[in-house]
């Protein structure tokens, strides 16, 4: 497959976490900033960002090291201004951001202040040479499309494993706060051997009944009750799905969640909006980050990764980067290793970036723009 036409589809990432998206050259320049500062060493710095294989434990230890050289405001609206290019530049054309808003009392950071800083670095990528659509109407002028990369990013915001329920409680509360911002769901992440699942159901519960969307990283390491647990709780999206036994696949196929939406029918090259809701019932869908699970070895090797059969059974699959920075990919690579792994053509691949727009947590007006995406693309491409 021709790396450039799967740079050219037309993509749509649903899981990136902003802090392991960070570029390396951004992640070794601060770490250089910092060393002459005397805060930290350079070279142990530099020695892990530059390690290429890595256990799951070292993912979440180089994770540390890269909060502690990103985590203020300033440093924070630059990486997702990065980030953000960074998927622009791939023809990502729909990106759902994650992160976990933190709170830093030396200096001064809140939660609110860190995601406002994030916002800061969404609103610094439309000025310079991108388009940023968000639904608020605090943003529209952000929207007028005036280059030709066009990218609408959402904002998703993590609970980290590590947090107590209070503080789920009161990401979720924040992230209803920032609804017309760009936020539109909740994420489950962290160190999958840390925490218990019981800690965060109150908060995610609340989630979903104040009409926020819920992705949550699940089965990364064998624990069949807690998977299972997250199954039952019906969760729009899951990550990973890597450790999955016989039972949690069976749940996850048969499990259908009741969606009430208001539909569009494509007719004569329009949308005609169809003015009746209709229940339909959607699986839930799996985020597959094929390079993220190969490296640490959460799965031994690529061609046992559960994404053939999935892909095989037609069950609502999604090919996201996870942590670009982290595992050197890019969304275009992961489409490449679909291609080169498991054998699908253009037409395959093409499909399969165009299915992701039916799991973008975004209302419909976003797809429908997407839609159109898509539909442009097909005659070209
Ligand atoms: C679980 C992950 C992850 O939120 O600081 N994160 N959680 N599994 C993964 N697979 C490898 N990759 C990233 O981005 C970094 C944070 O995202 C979560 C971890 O909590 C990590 O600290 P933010 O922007």
């Amino acid at each position: 497959m021709e790396e450039e036409w799967v740079c050219i589809v037309p993509k749509v990432e649903l899981h990136a976490h902003l802090n392991g998206s960070i570029r390396n050259s951004t992640l070794l320049e601060l770490a250089r900033e910092l060393a002459q500062k005397g805060t930290i060493v350079f070279s142990d710095f530099e020695h892990v960002i530059r390690k290429n294989d890595r256990t799951l434990r070292e993912v979440f230890k180089l994770f540390d090291l890269i909060h502690v050289v990103t985590t203020d405001h300033k440093t924070i609206t630059r990486i997702t201004k990065e980030v953000v290019e960074d998927f622009a530049a791939e023809n990502v054309v729909y990106l759902e951001l994650r992160t976990t808003p933190k709170r830093n009392d030396s200096i001064g950071m809140s939660k609110r202040s860190y995601m406002e800083a994030v916002i800061d670095g969404l609103r610094s990528t439309s000025s310079s040479n991108l388009d940023i659509n968000f639904s608020s109407d605090d943003f529209e002028k952000f929207s007028k499309f005036k280059t030709e990369k066009k990218i609408i990013v959402r904002l998703l915001l993590s609970i980290d494993r590590r947090e107590s329920t209070a503080s789920a409680m009161e990401t979720v509360n924040l992230a209803l706060e920032m609804k017309g911002m760009g936020v539109i769901g909740i994420d489950l992440s962290g160190n999958p051997t840390v925490g218990e699942w019981e800690t965060f159901l109150p908060a995610l519960k609340f989630a979903r009944e104040q009409g926020l969307s819920v992705t949550l990283h699940c089965g990364e390491v064998p624990t069949s009750v807690e998977i299972q647990s997250m199954l039952d709780f019906l969760p729009g999206r899951i990550g990973h799905a890597c450790c999955f036994e016989d039972e949690e696949w069976r749940k996850l196929k048969s499990y259908k969640i009741p969606v009430d939406l208001c539909s569009y029918i494509y007719f004569n090259d329009m949308f005609v909006y169809l003015a009746v809701f209709i229940s339909i019932f959607f699986c839930i869908q799996v985020e597959i980050c094929l390079t993220s699970n190969i490296r640490p070895e959460t799965i031994s090797s690529i061609d046992v990764h559960h994404f053939a059969n999935l892909y095989k059974e037609n069950h609502p699959i999604v090919l996201c980067t996870d942590d670009s920075g982290v595992f050197s990919t890019s969304l275009s690579n992961e489409y490449a290793l679909v291609s080169s792994t498991f054998g699908l053509g253009k037409l395959e691949l093409f499909e399969l970036a165009r299915k992701a727009v039916d799991f973008i947590f975004a209302g419909n007006d976003v797809k429908k723009e997407l839609m159109k995406v898509y539909e442009s693309a097909a005659r070209t491409l």
